[in-house]
């Protein structure tokens, strides 16, 4: 007679023995296997594009990491991370003192060196002599500060329609031959194609606060039509013959726009670092460019092994891919003082 009954229980023996050799394989291949990690960013326009080249070179190089960044500008960065909404915000200026107040964990760990640019289009009716006698800080307080100064004929100190005047703004001119600023009369029309359109920021920025301070003023003092991040200001400025807008250094040198030479002592002359002849031009005298400033990861107290190995990355292996996105990297003891900060 057949053992049915051993059959039967060799046949399951089977199936179990081979269920627990599965569950095994699975069990020890999840331990060996490195945790998934999760680290999200968020803040900065300016710091965005190369936040973005570390997360895409560093998840290459751990699979297990994913790395989320996202935009909004330096404001909401910090404000992120202080709720801890996010593990790293990024921001373009240095934190405010009612900021250090309001969340005294906060730590701000540079990252690399930025240039604010001044950016024109490209097909601005008085382009060349626009790059060669560049804009003097003056005119731009005029433009962005006092809404004074309208017309693109009196930057250029050219006067384009040849009425004997070069526009200033509806009712002021200045009279070439005085020198003197005149009043004009009420129904004196500023020349449609030479009025100057300024292009601000409309959300939190780093860019506009450092630009604004180089003004002496704050961001929301800032006159001109609104745009969102760098990308926003750059695209604005690209679409519109007439305006001028400030983007960081990796968004200067693009398609349809120019960076303008500033003359940031008002001496009338734009002299070696006042320059902006190209992107590399820039960020090789960044220390003396008028408009320099250091980008910032912050983070909310020590931040945890996972987040501190990137950020540590960020700031050795990670510089090497900082001019790639058109910024600075930081000297070896600026490195050495960042990575003090996270250890
Ligand atoms: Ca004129
Ligand atoms: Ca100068």
């Amino acid at each position: 007679m057949e053992p049915i009954n051993q059959r039967g229980l060799g046949k399951s023996g089977v199936i179990l023995a081979v269920l627990v050799v599965v569950v095994l394989l699975i069990s020890v291949t999840y331990i060996l296997q490195p945790k998934a990690v999760e680290i999200h960013l968020s803040g900065s326009t300016t710091v965005y594009p190369l936040a973005t080249k570390w997360a895409e070179e560093y998840m290459q190089k751990k699979p297990n990491y994913k790395i989320d960044v996202s935009g909004g500008g330096s404001g909401k960065g910090i404000s992120d991370v202080a709720q801890n909404l996010v593990d790293i915000g990024m921001s373009s200026r240095h934190l405010k003192s009612e900021e250090f107040k309001k969340y005294p964990s906060l730590i701000p760990i540079p990252i690399a060196h930025d240039a604010v640019m001044i950016i024109i289009n490209s097909k601005n009716p008085v382009l060349n002599t626009l790059l060669e006698k560049g804009i003097s800080r003056d005119a731009l307080i005029k433009i962005y500060v006092e809404g004074s100064l309208k017309s693109w004929e009196y930057v250029a100190s050219i006067d384009l329609d040849d009425d004997g005047y070069i526009d200033y703004n509806g009712t002021h001119a200045l009279n070439p031959e005085t020198g003197l600023l005149e009043y004009m009369p009420s129904n004196y029309k500023l020349s449609a194609s030479y009025e100057i359109h300024p292009i601000t920021r409309s959300d939190a920025s780093g860019t506009a606060e450092t630009f604004a301070e180089f003004l002496g003023v704050n961001q929301e003092d800032l006159k001109g039509i609104g745009a969102s991040g760098n990308p926003g200001v750059l695209q604005a400025v690209a679409s519109d013959p007439l305006a001028i807008g400030y983007v960081g250094l990796a968004f200067a040198f693009k398609e349809g726009v120019c960076a303008m030479p500033i003359d940031a002592n008002n001496n009338g002359i734009i002299e070696e670092h006042e320059r902006v002849d190209s992107e590399a031009y820039v960020a090789s005298h960044i220390a003396d460019y008028p408009i320099s400033r250091i980008l910032f990861f912050v983070v909310n107290g020590k931040p945890t092994k996972e987040v501190a190995d990137f950020i540590h990355w960020c700031l050795t292996e990670g510089q090497t891919y900082v001019s790639d996105v058109g910024y600075v990297s930081l000297t070896p003891s600026e490195v050495e003082d960042a990575l003090s900060l996270i250890r």
